[in-house]
Formats: structure tokens, sequence, C-alpha cells
């Protein structure tokens, strides 16, 4: 019989990364993962297809920038931990006995020694921009904690940094900085107006490509064991400043630059230690964020209208 693995949110930035026969993903129209019935009744089906559920890999979330976790944190919070609940119950339930769950970065505490490693998870309260998505997050990881010593599954979680690549969400409002950028100097450059960057261009992050994000995880999902998360991360740092000349330059934008300060610059910095995935995968090669944004920025540009976030413009 042959073996798949379920990836939730197969859609999405990372969950489209998973290509192949392999892969069984299902839209959230199908089934909406904060509805346990739904969710049940998806491993049922599963369960009585013509083959063995190997493993799931729950990418699904309720994801946003900065902007959109400050804005709806109600949903941000209920969203999040309803879907992990019901995916990591369900999955237990139906007897899979392999299974990794997403967190982020944002969920450590905002006030820690850095840098950022696994065992600091749960030593402080995070940034309050996106305290509601963090906490909710956290709980997954108790959750899962709580099932590898009441039931000896093989369930893990991850903890990437901010992802980017093709398939992301270009919402100018609620969207990451990465995708954000990107749709925005777009409509710069062809309305011959100023790009508007948010905040003051100062904070540090560590941004790594949703291919390689997909590669890690299917490597952790066959070979990593442990009670601890595993963070995912280049561990190399760059200023908003950096990202937003490297979009100009690739996208060849010759306008006006303005920065917002209204808006906010969310976290100063959170810096991450990789040093755990690096002793497991020494010698896994990181898309550099410069070749990462240019092949994202040629898939957004021949996909322009058919992006999630699409916003027609006036030329
Ligand atoms: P994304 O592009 O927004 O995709 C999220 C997916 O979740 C979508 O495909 C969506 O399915 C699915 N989904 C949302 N609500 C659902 C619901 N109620 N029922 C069923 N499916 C639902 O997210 P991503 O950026 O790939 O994030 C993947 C994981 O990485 C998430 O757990 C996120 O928290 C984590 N993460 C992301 C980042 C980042 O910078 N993006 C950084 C660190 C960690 P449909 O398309 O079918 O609606
Ligand atoms: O990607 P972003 O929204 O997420 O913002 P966070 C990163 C930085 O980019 C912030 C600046 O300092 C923003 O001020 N920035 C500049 C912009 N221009 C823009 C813009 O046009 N749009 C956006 N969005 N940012 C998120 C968490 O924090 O990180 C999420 O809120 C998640 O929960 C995600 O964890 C990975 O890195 O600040």
């Amino acid at each position: 019989m042959s073996k798949k693995i379920l990836v939730t949110g197969g859609n999405g930035l990372v969950g489209s990364q998973f290509e192949g026969n392999d892969y069984i993903k299902y839209s959230s129209k199908l089934f909406d993962l904060r509805n346990t019935n739904h969710v049940d009744s998806m491993f049922r089906k599963l369960q009585y297809d013509p083959f063995n559920l190997n493993g799931v890999i729950h990418t699904a979330a309720k994801v946003g920038g900065v902007g959109g976790n400050m804005k709806y944190k109600g949903e941000f919070f209920y969203d999040n931990i309803m879907m992990n609940t019901n995916v990591i119950e369900s999955a237990r339930k139906h007897n899979v006995k392999n299974l990794v769950c997403f967190l982020s970065t944002c969920v450590f505490p905002n006030d820690v020694e850095y840098p950022l490693t696994e065992k600091k998870i749960h030593l402080g309260a995070p940034h309050t921009s996106n305290d509601a998505y963090a906490y909710a997050k956290r709980m997954a990881e108790v959750q899962i904690r709580a099932y590898r010593e009441q039931y000896g599954l093989n369930y893990k979680t991850v903890i990437p940094t901010n992802i980017y690549g093709i398939n992301d969400n270009f919402d100018i409002e609620n969207g990451h900085v990465v995708p954000s950028l990107i749709h925005k100097c777009y409509i710069a450059r062809e309305t011959n107006t100023p790009l508007t960057i948010w905040g003051s261009g100062t904070p540090l992050r560590e941004f790594i490509y949703n291919k390689d994000v997909a590669k890690l995880t299917e490597w952790v999902l066959e070979n990593y064991d442990e009670n601890e998360p595993i963070i995912l991360s280049t561990s190399e740092e760059v200023s908003i400043k950096d990202v937003v000349e490297m979009i100009i330059e690739l996208m060849d934008f010759k306008g006006e630059v303005k920065w917002d300060s209204d808006k906010p610059d969310g976290q100063y910095r959170k810096p991450s230690d990789n040093s755990k995935i690096k002793h497991y995968l020494p010698n896994f090669e990181f898309t550099p964020l410069y070749d990462g944004l240019k092949e994202t920025i040629e898939w957004f540009e021949t996909n322009y209208v058919k992006v999630r976030g699409y916003k027609q413009i006036k030329l």
C-alpha cells in the first residue's frame, strides 16, 4: 500500500512547496480546520482511502504581518488555537504516528537573552504586536509535548523565522514585509508614484526561503524525534532598509521612497540560533536572500493578476 503525507494549508506559502503524488492537500473550502467535525471527517476520509497515511505536515494557520496581527488579534488567537488543537487531537484519534506542526520565532519572549534557542520558548511574554498569535502557537508546543509523553507519538514542532517566496500572500495591508513591499514597489513603478515603507527601516529580521523550509520540514518529519522544537533559520540578520534596497534594485524602481513612521516597526529583532538544525544538516545550503527575492519577484510579475492580495491598479 502506498504511503501518503497530509499537508494542511497546502495552497499556502509553505504548503504549496510540498509537491508530488506523496502529498495530499485539501482547501479550507472543503475542510474548515477550526471545525472539529470537519477535521474528524477529513481524517476519517483519509483512513478509508487506499493508502497508509504516513504522516501530517500541519502548516495551516491564520497568518499575517505586523499590521494584520495587531488589527485582528481575536481571530489570530481563535483560528490558530482551534486549528492546531483540532488537527493534533484528530490525528491522534485516527492513529497518525508522525506529525509536524509549525510555530514561528515571534512566539519567543520579547525580553530574553539573545540568540533565541529552543529552550527559551516559554521564558516570558511575547511582543505585544503579535501576542495573541504567539500564545495560541505556544499552546500547540505544549499540546505536542503532552501527547509525546502520554501517547508516545512522534509529534514535533518546527520554529521558522520570517518566511518568503512564491505563492505568498501579497496583501498590502495585512501581509508580511517582503510580499507587501514587492507589491507596493510594483504599483509605485507602474503608476509613477512614491513607494511608502512602514516604520523606520531599522528593525532586524532573519528571512528563510519557503523552498528551504519545505526541504528542512521533510527531513524533520522523517528523521527528528525529540521533545524539543527545532528552529529553522539561516541565523543571518538583515535590516528592513537592506531588504528595501534589494527589492528596489531587483525591480529597477527609480522613484521616490517615503518612510511612514505612523506605521508599526513591531519587534526590533528576533535573532535565532540555528545550531540544532545545522548539527543535523551541516551541509544544508540556504538560498541567499538576494536570489530568493529575485525568483519571487520574477514569479510575482508573471502571475500578478492571480496572486493572493491582488489589487487592480489604475494606470
Ligand atoms: P499562508 O500562506 O497564509 O497559508 C495558510 C494556509 O492555511 C492557507 O493555504 C489556507 O488554506 C490554510 N487555512 C487558513 N485557515 C484555514 C482554515 N480555517 N481551515 C483550513 N485551512 C486553513 O501561511 P504560510 O505563510 O504558508 O504559513 C505556514 C505555517 O508557517 C503557518 O503555521 C505559519 O504560522 C508558519 N509561519 C509562517 C511564517 C511566515 O513568515 N509566513 C513565519 C513563521 C512561521 P486555503 O488556501 O485553502 O484557504
Ligand atoms: O513582516 P512583518 O509584517 O512582520 O514586518 P514582523 C517586518 C518589518 O517590516 C517591520 C517593516 O519592522 C515593519 O515595520 N515593514 C516596512 C513592513 N514596510 C512594511 C510593509 O509595507 N508591510 C509590512 N508588513 N511590514 C510578524 C508577526 O512580525 O512576523 C507574525 O507579526 C509572524 O505573527 C511573522 O510571526 C513571521 O516580523 O514584524
